[in-house]
């Protein structure tokens, strides 16, 4: 099957700020209360898209939620004659949560859904199961929306097949793709799935568990997934977080590790069991592949679980060369790392190392949050005529590159304080952004300022809570 990879990219909405609402992700925590450029962002990452657009690599967008959600506020009970009123009641009595409500965590698109292309499916249809992001709060809200974007992308039901989120609970919390990776000989051959998670919600108890921070990923969410994706059981894998990496700053396995076609890139103290769970990878592929693969694999001695987490370096992206091997795109702190700097000049240095090119990129506004390159795109494989049945205008090139640039510098702030939060002018702001960005992206009406039921925080979310 020609396949090819496609990575939609979240192009950060206009109210990013640094509301420390992720325990477990140090970034967040650190930088909580700190002066945000949304501009800068939504910049730093359409720089990024037009790099690799550039480099000939395919490339999407998929666009901000709605934040100040003031649907999700009158949920709670915030109420006012007004969406203002709205926006004011709650910063004065509980600003947590117009601080959660005003996140646009959903830029980090790693983490909205899970993916399984066409030549692993039972039923030879593209699966997407958007993420319930069950752990946060702030992210649990993401979902309706990204089901309803998702479904007008992906809308050819011959061709894709958009699940809802999973309900059910804590059990069942889902991150997306942020702990699943693919490995294949070719994007158009069949894959390894291995899931990874942080605890198994049936076990109960705390074993293998992390001490200190959160796991979000449970087991079961991992298998339901693959199950309804319709992916063979000889091609899943299931792996637990090393509990240690969480309590390090793990709070997603892609911080630790990313895979990419025959290559994986991954610290020695991602998973519990590191030197079984590592053969158990290889075996596998190879049965699944037909080939071996190539891993990296970065001893503590050379960067420390520390390191990694402060560097990021695990949340690159790995690309194909088209003279074979991978290009690296690494966050700029990378850089900054001698440890990080050393290993990598090493790796490209050495002709047996898949690594060949590594390419820096300033994603400081992101990464202040604990997002770096790879939590800020969603790896889709495609069959050549998919993209055709694609329903919106989010596959970019140059045009529509200047248009989404033009458009952050006519809308967005310079500068941000979470005091900001609160100001009706930035709802209008962000609404008026919004609306001007479906027309861009040949979207349709999808708000729920818009009027679009779908997007409102809804019955599952509900459903979720009573099942609890
Ligand atoms: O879920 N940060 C996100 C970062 C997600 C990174 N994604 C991947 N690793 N794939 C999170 O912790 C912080 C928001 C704040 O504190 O204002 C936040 O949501």
């Amino acid at each position: 099957m020609g396949c090819i990879e496609v990575n939609f990219d979240g192009l950060v909405g206009p109210t990013h700020n640094y509301a420390g609402l992720s325990r477990g992700n140090l970034a967040s925590s650190a930088n909580r209360g700190l002066v945000s450029s949304p501009r800068r962002a939504a910049l730093q990452g359409l720089a990024k898209m037009r790099m690799l657009h550039e480099r000939g690599f395919m490339q999407a967008v998929l666009p901000p939620q709605e934040r100040p959600l003031v649907a999700w506020l009158r949920h709670l009970g915030f109420r006012g004659r007004s969406d203002a009123e709205v926006l004011a009641v709650a910063a004065g009595t509980e600003p947590e949560w117009l601080a959660a409500a005003s996140s646009a965590s959903a830029m980090w698109t790693a983490n909205a859904a899970t993916v399984t292309p066409a030549p692993d499916s039972k039923d030879g249809r593209l699966h997407l199961t958007p993420a319930n992001l069950y752990a946060m709060p702030h992210r649990a809200i993401e979902a309706p929306f990204t089901a309803a974007v998702l479904r007008r992308i992906f809308r050819d039901a011959g061709r894709f097949y958009v699940h809802d989120p999973l309900a059910g609970g804590a059990a069942l919390a889902d991150e997306g793709a942020a702990n699943h990776t693919r490995l294949a000989a070719a994007h158009g051959s069949p894959g390894l799935h291995f899931f990874v998670y942080g605890r198994a919600a049936a076990r109960g108890s705390r074993e293998g568990s992390p001490g200190h921070f959160p796991a979000r990923q449970t087991l079961e969410a991992s298998r339901a997934v693959a199950r309804r994706h319709g992916i063979v059981e000889e091609r899943t894998l299931y792996l637990q977080q090393h509990p240690d990496a969480v309590d390090a700053g793990v709070f997603h396995n892609d911080v630790i590790c990313v895979g990419h076609l025959g290559t994986l890139f991954v610290h020695e103290r991602a998973f519990s069991n590191g030197e079984a769970a590592f053969g158990e990878i290889k075996r596998r592929f190879a049965e699944v592949a037909g080939e071996r693969l190539r891993m990296v694999c970065v001893p503590e001695s050379r960067v420390s679980l520390a390191e990694a987490v402060r560097s990021y370096l695990f949340n690159s992206q790995l690309l194909d060369l088209p003279g074979g091997g991978c290009l690296l795109v690494a966050p700029e702190e990378c850089r900054r790392s001698d440890a990080v700097r050393g290993f990598l000049d090493e790796c490209v240095a050495d002709p047996d190392c898949p690594l060949k090119e590594v390419l820096f990129f300033d994603l400081r506004e992101s990464m202040r949050n604990g997002g770096g390159p790879a939590c800020l795109r969603l790896r889709v494989v495609l069959r050549a005529e998919d993209l055709a049945a694609l329903g919106a205008r989010v596959v970019v090139d140059g045009v529509i590159l200047d248009e989404l640039e033009a458009w952050v510098r006519r809308h967005y702030r310079e500068t941000l304080m979470p005091a900001d939060l609160a100001d009706p002018a930035l709802l209008e702001e962000s609404r008026r952004a919004l609306e001007e960005l479906t027309g861009i992206l040949r979207l349709g009406w999808i708000y729920a300022f818009q009027g679009v039921a779908d997007a409102k925080p809804n019955r599952l979310r509900e459903e979720a809570e009573a099942a609890d």
